[in-house]
């Protein structure tokens, strides 16, 4: 809840915004404390431990550099006008590609928020770093995760994260940042909230405005320091609802721009997968054209006024450096968590493997380093930013990450042969329950989850818009042969299995307990073995077996108001990689999920919920589903976890990989799992998004 009557309003306006950046009263005092300590000698890496553990020595200059990572929200990798976009304008950011290297084949493993970030945070695939889903409110990633950020701050850096996280909630600092500012949840890109390290300060403006000048004072407060600093800003812009600055509401208002070519793209043709369209169509889909009054003009503008917004944001984000002045020490990345799909195919969003989605901006600077202006082709990934930052913090890379130091790719001291006879030629990518597949310098190969046998192959050479699949083509038979060949090893390597969903059979439902206990009780019982049904405890509590008849699990038809009724299922992990077991619920009631003696989730309905994570690394988990007053309709509970990962031991059945597929599909219809756009927007831009987004 948020605690309105301590707010402080700063009354950011946009105009002030900028004013502030150099204005010493706007800094906030719980900003970290500069190191001051004077410093003498001027020693790099002989003085700087190496391997994470140790701070630096305060007695040496500490010339490790500063790294500043910049994550924008949807933003794809070809709406920036220096790369020839005949529309939209990125004059900051085209500006920042000629003093940078251009990655010009960059990707998100994962094309949705939360696993894209994790996987920027860990280095690691989204299902290894638990996160294979959107994480909705669930808090549990960083229970199981290590993000860079940590082996930094162990290293000596001061850490920041400014801005939009997405993984759980972000009001509250989180681990391995000496300083956070960020929303509860996801933060309103007009007059947002911003939790600074916990503290809610009500602000006035532009989200992207704010978080960006927030980070320029930060670097300010830094200014005097010897410590290095690691600074991460999550912006919020361009993401849906494509909310730009009002100094834009005019931007591109003469300006006629048309449908891609590929809008009509008839996928009976092309080969795509029609279930895709039935989706993500961009006229069906909730918030593709509906949200935009119905017009593509509409639409495609206000994304293209939400990136000026967000190329500002660079602008302030790239001078805020030299408030440190570090300029020449200082390496920059700037990406963003997905790109996105504008009417291409004929589809609005992103999640699925094509390019629109799956491929990002990537700038990386290192003054000195690289070439101004330095592009290569080869394949990058949003992985490989944890391992560069390290590499360049002069702390040793774990094992565990997937990515790999892009440091030698940007070193003109290396030639172009050396560095491409080194690096990769094959990304995997996936969208759960979609999409698996991977991409070649030249192939894109995609398998259906969703469309049993449905293939697709794209020869990007002659076909870089992904127009028309090739499978079936007998010239590329071999090609064929091959990319099914390296997915299968890809999926190997990666640890990585599809997931299965399967209905919950058994569950133990306990007696109507008084619901002024009901939360205690809850949670402590989540934190222990599975209930005894033979006992009676000593608030009364006792437990009996219940089995799913058609309808769910009925729980009882004589449960009174102040009455309360406890569900329990246990679950067993077998695997320690992907541990991310989700549960669908589906009840008429207001309930809520308890885990490892947390309340997870209040009063929802008719919701799928993310099962957390750390009980299943543990191999073991009791959740623990409240329901209050409950009356005669029966409840159905769904799990979907990776192939043969998980137990549940009340039940015969053993892993889920002997599990017949669910038999409940449908139950929850095409749930919409990952969005529920509620509310059209309109030109004002003070409309607010009610959107639940990602
Ligand atoms: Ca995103």
């Amino acid at each position: 809840m948020l605690m309105k009557n301590v707010l402080r309003t700063l009354n950011l306006s946009v105009a002030a915004v900028t004013a502030c950046i150099s204005v010493t009263s706007c800094t906030d005092n719980r900003l970290p404390q500069a190191d001051t300590q004077d410093t003498t000698s001027s020693s790099v890496s002989e003085e700087v431990p190496v391997g994470g553990l140790e701070a630096a020595t305060p007695t040496t200059v500490d010339n490790r550099p500063d790294i500043v990572v910049v994550v924008a929200d949807d933003m794809r990798w070809d709406i920036m006008s220096g790369e020839g976009h005949p529309f939209v304008r990125t004059p900051s950011i085209d500006q920042f590609a000629t003093e940078a290297a251009l990655m010009e084949n960059a990707f998100v493993p994962l094309a949705v928020c939360s696993p894209s970030r994790a996987a920027i945070l860990t280095g690691r695939e989204p299902h290894l770093a638990s996160a294979p889903r959107i994480a909705w409110r669930n808090n549990s990633f960083l229970q199981t995760q290590r993000t860079f950020a940590e082996d930094l701050q162990a290293a000596g850096y001061t850490t920041a994260y400014i801005g939009k996280w997405h993984l759980g909630d972000g009001s509250e600092p989180k681990k391995g940042f000496d300083h956070w500012e960020s929303f509860d949840w996801l933060g309103e890109m007009f007059d947002p909230v911003v939790h600074i390290n916990g503290v809610p300060q009500q602000f006035t403006g532009y989200a992207d405005d704010i978080l960006s000048a927030r980070a320029d004072e930060f670097m300010q407060s830094q200014a005097e320091s010897n410590k290095p600093v690691f600074l991460m800003v999550g912006l919020k812009a361009p993401h849906l609802q494509f909310e730009h600055p009002k100094r834009y509401d005019n931007e591109y208002a003469d300006v006629e721009i048309p449908k891609p070519d590929s809008y009509d793209e008839d996928f009976s043709v092309s080969g795509k997968d029609q279930t895709i369209k039935n989706w993500l169509g961009i006229s069906n889909f909730p918030c593709g054209l509906k949200c935009f009054k119905g017009k593509w003009d509409i639409y495609i503008k206000k994304h293209f006024r939400a990136i000026l917004g967000l190329d500002d944001s660079v602008r302030t984000l790239r001078s805020a450096i030299a408030h440190r002045k570090k300029t020449d020490n200082t390496l920059f990345i700037y990406t963003s968590d997905n790109g996105y799909t504008l009417g291409e195919h004929g589809l609005t969003e992103k999640h699925m493997i094509y390019e629109e989605p799956i491929r990002v901006p990537f700038l990386i600077d290192f003054p000195g380093q690289q070439d101004r202006g330095y592009r290569f082709d080869g394949l990058v990934s949003t992985l490989d930013i944890a391992p560069t930052a390290l590499d360049y913090a002069q702390v040793s890379i774990p094992d565990y990450m997937t990515g790999r130091s892009l440091r030698g790719l940007i070193d003109p001291e290396i030639s172009e042969d050396d560095k491409r006879r080194d690096w990769r030629d094959e990304l995997f990518m996936v969208y759960p329950k979609w999409q698996v597949g991977l991409r070649t310098d030249r192939y894109k190969y995609i398998e259906s989850l969703k469309s049993a046998g449905h293939i697709e192959l794209y020869d990007l050479q002659s076909d870089p818009n992904e127009m028309q699949t090739l499978h079936d083509d007998p010239a590329y038979v071999e090609v064929l042969s091959d990319m099914q060949q390296r997915l299968q090893s890809l999926t190997e390597d990666n640890q990585w299995s599809r997931r299965i969903k399967k209905p919950v059979e058994k569950m133990l439902v306990s007696s109507a307990i008084d619901s002024s206990l009901a939360d205690q009780i809850a949670q402590t019982t989540s934190l222990g073995s599975i209930p005894d049904i033979n006992t009676v405890d000593e608030n009364g509590l006792s437990w009996r077996e219940v089995e799913r008849n058609e309808n769910g699990f009925e729980i009882g038809n004589n449960i009174q108001e102040n009455s309360t009724v406890l569900m329990a299922l246990p679950i067993e992990g077998t695997h320690s990689w992907d541990p991310f077991v989700r549960v669908f619920i589906d009840t008429p009631y207001e309930s809520s999920m308890y885990v490892g003696g947390k309340s997870l989730w209040d009063n929802f309905e008719r919701r799928p919920l993310d099962f957390p994570n750390p009980p299943i690394t543990d191999q073991r988990a009791l959740m623990i589903l409240r329901f209050d007053g409950a009356g005669t309709q029966a409840i159905k509970l769904e799990v979907e976890a990776p192939e043969g990962t998980i137990v549940l031991p009340l039940e015969s059945d053993k892993a889920l990989a002997t599990a017949e597929r669910s038999r409940m599909v449908g139950w929850l219809g095409e749930w919409n799992e990952e969005y529920m756009c509620s509310k059209k927007i309109n030109e004002d831009h003070s409309a607010k998004a009610e959107v639940i987004s990602w």
